[in-house]
Parts: C-alpha cells; structure tokens; sequence
C-alpha cells in the first residue's frame, strides 16, 4: 500500500470517529424491596407508572420480592426522573416506604 493510500485510509477513520453519533444515555428505573409496601401497590405502580401489563407487573414484583431489587423500565435521564419522582409521590401518598432509584444502564 502506498503512503498515498495509507494516508487517505487514515483520513477516512479519523472522520468517521471525529463524526460518530454517541447513544443518547439510558437510565434504569429500579425499585427496591422491603418488608412494609404490599405486593399489590407494587403491582399497582408498575401498571400505572410504568404501563406494564398485569402480568409483567407481578412477575418484576415477584422479582424484586425475591431478589431485592429489579428494573422497572429503561428511559433517557428526563423520563427517568419523572418516573423516579411519581413513585416516591404515590408511595408517600399511600403511606409506603417503596424506595425507587435511577443508576445509568
Ligand atoms: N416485600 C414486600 C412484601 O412482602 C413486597 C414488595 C415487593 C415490596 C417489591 C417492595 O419493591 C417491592 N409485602
């Protein structure tokens, strides 16, 4: 190859590096268990906040129940923050402790 080649070869990288679209970043949603929030308010919050099926929503229940933690949906860093503060509004309305975080995908 010639120098020439090599050259334009390494032109052509350093633009499509220099021009690469970044992944917007994603935040998962994460609910935390603990011994006080009935099952069914979970469920409840997972249907209404999270729009999840009946059934989707008593299977990442369960999941939290058991495991401690689980992914209640993946959003951009804006709809995250909603989600995070309408659980926490809900919770504290109905007299649960549900703890609800964000950490990057
Ligand atoms: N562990 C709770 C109970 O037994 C139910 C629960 C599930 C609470 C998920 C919080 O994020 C949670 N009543």
């Amino acid at each position: 190859m010639s120098d020439r080649t090599r050259r334009q070869d390494q032109e052509k990288e350093d633009v499509l590096t220099r021009d690469r679209v970044e992944e917007p970043k994603k935040f998962k949603v994460i609910l935390l268990n603990d011994d006080y929030t009935t099952m069914e308010f979970v469920v409840w919050v997972l249907v209404n906040v999270f729009h999840h099926t009946q059934a989707q929503a008593t299977r990442i229940m369960l999941h939290i129940h058991n495991q401690g933690v689980g992914v209640a949906g993946i959003y951009s860093r804006e709809v995250a923050e909603t989600r995070v503060a309408q659980v926490e509004q809900v919770a504290k309305d109905a007299g649960h402790p549900l703890q609800c975080i964000m950490e990057p995908e």
